[in-house]
């Protein structure tokens, strides 16, 4: 009796007292699974939602980048140049996304690019590198042919990244498949033209011997200050290791044909090489490319004479 008497629940009270509590819990527990649902939905949304990217004007990442650039590389090593065999395509191409991945592409640096750099070395022989500016398709044409003479394209770096864009973001360490940097328009320390320069200047500071350009003489400057040969190469060569400085000077087939050697562009090419201490040559429609461009075009007249 004392017990109905102390405690705080009257006897009348009882059935109404009983459900309020079931109420209370149930209530209680439906507002920790509503806040918990809610928690979950929000880890979700921020897991699944992609990061806002920079926007550029350039194309993105090219599909499957990184696939393409591992299997070039294992190409590269094992089949096409056996003698590199032992390097490894997995470190190689880790190097090569660190140097721009989760960061901001507008702000590459040649630094960025110095532990892939200093992963590969592969050494070009003398009288055998060959730079090319404006004449992309003929140059690696021939050298596909003549296999002994290496464009920049035809060494490891320069075999995997040719022809592919690439371009990481500040907000995500994946890469940036939507749009990267354009180099005319958005800026010139992105990720493709940096690794171009960094690339063409290690590869012009290694060159010895007789080192040759393919340039267009159809167009009214075959040689450009501005491009990369102009600006980047021309100026990296040893003068204690390069003694000349060939230039084959080619006109696209059907076009008149022009004596570009003379003119002011190659005369400008001239000066800078003689400066910098170095023989001069130059020829017009050297006859092996021109060999090369005739199997597009064998009924040409200058096909049929030889010329
Ligand atoms: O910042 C840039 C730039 N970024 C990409 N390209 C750039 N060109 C600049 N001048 N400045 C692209 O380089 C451009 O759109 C072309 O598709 C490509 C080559 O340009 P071109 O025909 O004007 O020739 P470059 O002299 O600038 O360059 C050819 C020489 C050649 O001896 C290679 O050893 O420089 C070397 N490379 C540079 C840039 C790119 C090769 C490549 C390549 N394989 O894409």
């Amino acid at each position: 009796m004392s017990n109905y008497e102390f405690s705080p629940v009257m006897s009348g009270d009882k059935p109404c007292c009983q459900i309020s509590k079931r109420a209370q819990i149930c209530l209680g527990l439906g507002l920790l699974v509503v806040s918990l649902s809610v928690v979950v939905a929000v880890v979700l949304l921020k897991v699944r939602s992609p990061p806002e990217l920079l926007e550029w004007h350039g194309h993105g990442t090219t599909s499957h980048f990184s696939e393409i650039v591992l299997g070039r590389c294992f190409t590269y090593t094992q089949i096409i140049r056996p003698e590199l065999r032992d390097e490894d395509c997995q470190k190689i191409v880790d190097a090569f996304k660190s140097a721009f991945l989760s960061k901001n592409p507008c702000n590459i640096t040649k630094e960025d690019y110095q532990p892939l750099i200093k992963l590969v070395t592969q050494t070009i022989p003398c009288n055998k590198t060959l730079f090319w500016s404006k004449s992309k398709d003929l140059v690696h044409q021939f050298t596909w042919v003549q296999r002994e003479f290496f464009t920049l394209e035809d060494t490891l770096l320069g075999y995997m990244a040719d022809d592919l864009t690439w371009c990481g973001d500040p907000s995500t360490s994946d890469l940036n498949y939507q749009s990267c940097p354009h180099w005319r328009t958005d800026c010139s320390n992105n990720p493709g033209s940096v690794f171009w320069k960094v690339i063409s200047q290690k590869f012009a500071e290694a060159a010895c011997g007789v080192v040759q350009v393919m340039l267009n003489g159809s167009l009214t400057e075959p040689f450009n200050k501005n491009s990369t040969f102009g600006s980047v190469e021309v100026f990296n060569l040893n003068p204690e290791k390069v003694h000349t400085v060939q230039a084959w000077v080619m006109d696209d087939i059907g076009k008149v044909s022009s004596d570009s050697c003379s003119g002011s562009s190659l005369n400008e090419l001239k000066s800078i090489v003689r400066e910098r201490k170095m023989a001069f040559i130059c020829q017009d429609n050297y006859r092996p490319a021109r060999f090369v461009q005739c199997v597009k075009n064998p009924e040409h007249l200058s096909c049929r004479s030889g010329i």
